[in-house]
């Protein structure tokens, strides 16, 4: 399908600023000629808008609450009417509380037409806090939890059908740092995670087998990409940086094993921060990650 950029230029889900200059950093490294040249029918339809941050401590557990369910309405919003006219929403970040309003968009349009839903999260982190667990208070390392029902109903309750999903619905892979309450949490909801240890014991491919198994006809892949999930060495740019992660051709072979699925219906591109970068080589890196989950082979295979 035709291709809808939105940008969503924010981090009040973030403990460090910057993520909000996230999408003018991806469209400057050149994200809407790639895909063209891969033959995608792109529409880059702006920024949505939002609350600027206020840069506040966290409130009862939570920094920011108001202006994340602002900007998730808003991303909702847009993201709906995209699927709806029948097109792709490429969503760039912006922090990842975003993907809550991303995917609740996405899990809507498939409830209403019978498909199937399974969500691709790339990321060292597994954004599974409470309010009651955070150790930041940062809406960011919530979406997933508040996703499957956990979490404020102003934030689970958006997309008007809570939970959005199921645990059992997301596949984490790239993980290497969870806090020790969050540990239990995505222990005790079975949340399917492909940790580092995991990655470095049976390798990527083997991992994506088992995270792509059983996608038919009839499932939408949501691939929702923090670029924390990579390395620091090669991306820096970004506020919660982990060592031991993706590298490059671990990451390039995600792409395109996904991309060979035929099964990405949105993505989310994700917590760049240019202000945190060298010369916006993260983003520069997200663009020709983007282009492989697009069909570019780094291989001679096309
Ligand atoms: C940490 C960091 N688990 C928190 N989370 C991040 O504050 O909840 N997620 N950085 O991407
Ligand atoms: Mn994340
Ligand atoms: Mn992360
Ligand atoms: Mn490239």
């Amino acid at each position: 399908p035709p291709v809808s950029i939105i940008g969503v230029p924010t981090d009040v889900g973030a403990g460090h600023q910057g993520a909000r200059m996230g999408p003018e950093a991806l469209r400057i490294a050149g994200l809407v000629g790639a895909l063209q040249a891969r033959g995608v029918e792109v529409t880059d339809r702006g920024n949505v808008d939002g609350p600027r941050n206020p840069w506040l401590p966290p409130v009862a557990g939570y920094r920011h609450l108001e202006e994340v369910v602002a900007w998730n309405r808003a991303l909702l919003e847009a993201s709906t009417a995209e699927l709806r006219a029948g097109r792709m929403p490429v969503v760039l970040g912006g922090d990842h509380s975003l993907a809550m309003g991303s995917i609740m968009a996405v899990a809507n349009h498939c409830r209403e037409r019978g498909r199937k839903l399974r969500v691709l999260w790339l990321d060292a982190h597994s954004d599974f806090n409470t309010s009651q667990v955070t150790p930041s208070g940062n809406i960011h390392g919530m979406p997933v939890a508040c996703l499957c029902g956990i979490g404020p109903a102003a934030l689970t309750g958006l997309g008007g059908h809570a939970p959005a999903i199921v645990p059992q619905q997301v596949k984490q892979i790239g993980i290497r740092s969870v806090d020790q309450e969050e540990k239990r949490l995505v222990k005790e909801h079975g949340l399917d995670i492909y940790d580092m240890r995991y990655i470095d014991e049976v390798g990527m491919k083997r991992v994506m087998e088992q995270a792509l198994a059983g996608l038919d006809e009839d499932t939408h892949l949501h691939v929702s990409f923090d670029v924390d999930f990579l390395d620091p060495g090669i991306a820096p740019g970004t506020g919660t940086t982990v060592p031991g992660g993706v590298n490059y051709r671990e990451a390039q072979l995600v792409m395109e094993m996904i991309a060979d699925s035929g099964r990405m219906g949105s993505l989310d591109v994700v917590e760049v921060s240019p202000a945190l970068d060298d010369r916006n080589i993260t983003a520069e890196l997200a663009v020709d990650l983007v282009e492989s989950l697009f069909g570019k082979s780094t291989l001679m295979r096309d």
